[in-house]
């Protein structure tokens, strides 16, 4: 597939997806979450890829939400179709095996904060902003905003970002939670490259096993949870990369992980 909206990118082992209409702030069309998802499909099949980064292009907008364009002219029917078909793309994303940073470059809004969201863990330049502005429009969050920003930042704030429709900055996006690290608008990308050349070093095997365990667990009980651990826990031990790392470790050297994922 040729894409139009997004570019594709790769350095070793990682994968840059870039949304690329920066005259539209990157808003997300049906187009661009289709390319979305098509591209971490891609990331999935290919072996020699193990960890993406999402960000925006240019340095005003990660991305400014859904198409409000496209969103006026939707019926009801067709707006719930929308809404669906980004929630599937965003759950895939947040449960593909393989680690997903994302790198907010500048506005962070609506779907844009969302899609965030369903990245493993958020980077952001200090220019960034946040924001569920959905309520401006006289809508509510609808690629899982609701749900994702509770869960992520607690429900106080969750309700003040979505009933105000009020942005923050990035710096008090990390100080609530939503963002782990902030960095100078020129150091993002270099800073969530080393961070994912360093998780793609990992072990595959480990790495899906940690994505599964922490998206699952978040929604359970510690009782149930805990003995989901132990299950992936005794799995690593079936992987070559348990034998490679400890024997690494002691032996003083390097690991050369090379355990395989199942199709
Ligand atoms: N959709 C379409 N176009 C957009 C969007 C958007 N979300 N945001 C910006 N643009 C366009 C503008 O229309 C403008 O285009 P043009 O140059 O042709 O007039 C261009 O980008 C530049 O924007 P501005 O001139 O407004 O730039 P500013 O720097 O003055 O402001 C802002 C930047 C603050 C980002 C401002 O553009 C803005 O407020 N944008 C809208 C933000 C917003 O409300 N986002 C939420 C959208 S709703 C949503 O995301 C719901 C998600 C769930 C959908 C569920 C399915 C039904």
């Amino acid at each position: 597939m040729s894409y139009e909206m997004i570019l594709f990118e790769t350095d070793g082992p990682v994968a840059v997806v870039t949304i690329n209409r920066p005259k539209a702030m990157n808003a997300l069309s049906p187009q661009v979450v289709n390319e979305i998802d098509h591209a971490m499909k891609t990331v999935m099949a290919d072996d020699d890829l193990r960890v993406v980064i999402l960000t925006g292009a240019g340095d005003k907008a990660f991305v400014a939400g859904a198409d409000i364009a496209a969103m006026s002219k939707m019926t009801p029917l067709e707006g719930r179709a929308f809404s669906r078909a980004g929630q599937k793309v965003l759950f895939d994303m947040e449960n593909m095996a393989k680690p997903v940073i994302a790198a907010v470059n500048g506005f962070a809004l609506g779907g844009g904060c969302e899609i965030a969201m369903a990245c493993d863990f958020i980077y952001a330049a200090d220019n960034a902003k946040f924001g569920q502005p959905e309520i401006n429009l006289g809508i509510i969050p609808g690629f899982g905003g609701t749900q994702r920003l509770s869960r992520l930042v607690g429900k106080n704030w969750a309700m003040e970002l979505c009933l105000s429709g009020s942005l923050i900055s990035a710096a008090e996006a990390k100080e609530i939670g939503l963002v782990n690290r902030v960095f100078a608008g020129e150091e993002l990308m270099a800073a969530a490259m080393k961070t994912a050349q360093g998780i793609a070093a990992k072990g595959r095997v480990a790495t899906r096993a940690i994505k599964e365990l922490i998206n699952q667990g978040y929604d359970m009980s510690l009782e149930r949870a805990i003995p989901m651990e132990a299950e992936c826990f005794a799995t690593c031990f079936a992987s070559p990369d348990q034998a490679e790392g400890m024997g690494a470790f002691l032996e003083k050297r390097k690991p050369d992980f090379k355990g395989a994922l199942d199709k």
